[in-house]
């Protein structure tokens, strides 16, 4: 990625978050800190990656992103919007009634989102089914997803990573979205998920580990991970939570789902990095 590349990608990066900053303020609740800590990853796939086509969401053989984490949905609203499937100004309707933008991802009633999600485990099941379905196809897509790593903890995140590699499925691309915490402390202290590396290269994954605030060290482990011939790929992203707003990083666990008062929103644009 040359030097302008990285720039636009940074300069994109500060701009979905203040949209996901103004979209949960309006709300006034929401799930400020795992959504602003994916961003760097969200921007790289959606504005460099991933080949698809806002105008025709349902594509055939697309590349699909599945959020695992699907309570992150803020931010991927936020970015799709941004990138045309719908006009931003729908992000004003997150999570009130009869909305298209439900906190949670609802395939059914979002353009762009590939697969439901919310119960972790789930998604990343589903990528692997998806994944999967178009190694039959042959239509030669890739399908990533995002999991968090208080998600790991769950039994089923390794069933589908059993799944994934019985199946050799290299045109699976993980993402961890290693933050440190998870609803109510650090994974630490909950379900210790170390050493998480070794635990998905020894489900037989292809692993990198970086920093997930990286533009270029993501594209460049993306692109890395497409060269892997008989494997999935889990790119661990070393990231923190409330990721680019220093009074919410200082927040830990408490920014999980978070009031945002009319002031909060005021203050966190302001210090936006
Ligand atoms: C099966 C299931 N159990 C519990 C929850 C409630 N829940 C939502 S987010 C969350 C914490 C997830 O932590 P992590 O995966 O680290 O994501 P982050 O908060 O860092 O974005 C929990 C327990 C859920 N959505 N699904
Ligand atoms: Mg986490």
């Amino acid at each position: 990625m040359n030097k302008t590349e990285v720039i636009n990608l940074q300069d994109k990066s500060r701009h979905i978050r203040r949209l996901i900053i103004n979209e949960i303020g309006k709300l006034g609740v929401g799930h400020v800190g795992g959504s602003l800590s994916i961003v760097e990853a969200l921007v790289v796939l959606y504005y460099k990656q991933m080949n698809i086509n806002p105008a025709n969401p349902k594509m055939e053989g697309r590349d699909r992103f599945i959020l695992s984490k699907g309570h992150a949905g803020p931010a991927l609203y936020a970015v799709l919007a941004d990138r045309g499937y719908f006009d931003v100004s729908e992000l004003d309707t997150l999570n009130i009634p009869e909305t298209n933008l439900p906190s949670h991802c609802d395939m059914l009633k979002t353009p762009g989102i590939d697969m439901t999600a919310g119960s972790l485990g789930q998604g990343i099941s589903c990528a692997v089914g998806i994944a999967k379905a178009s190694k039959i196809k042959r239509d030669n897509a890739y399908i990533y997803t995002m999991v968090g790593d208080g998600e790991c903890q769950e039994g089923q995140v390794w069933e589908a990573a059993m799944a994934a590699a019985q199946f050799k499925l290299n045109n699976l691309i993980g993402f961890v979205d290693n933050n440190g915490l998870q609803i109510d402390g650090t994974t630490e202290e909950i379900i210790c998920l170390g050493p998480l590396a070794d635990k998905w290269s020894s489900f037989g994954w292809s692993v990198q580990c970086i920093d997930g605030h990286d533009v270029e060290a993501i594209d460049n482990a993306i692109l890395e991970a497409k060269k892997v011939q008989d494997k999935p790929s889990m790119i661990i992203l070393n990231t923190v939570k409330g990721k680019g707003v220093p009074f919410i990083e200082a927040m830990g666990s408490a920014n999980h789902s978070m009031p945002v008062s009319e002031e909060d929103r005021v203050r966190a644009l302001a210090e936006l990095k």
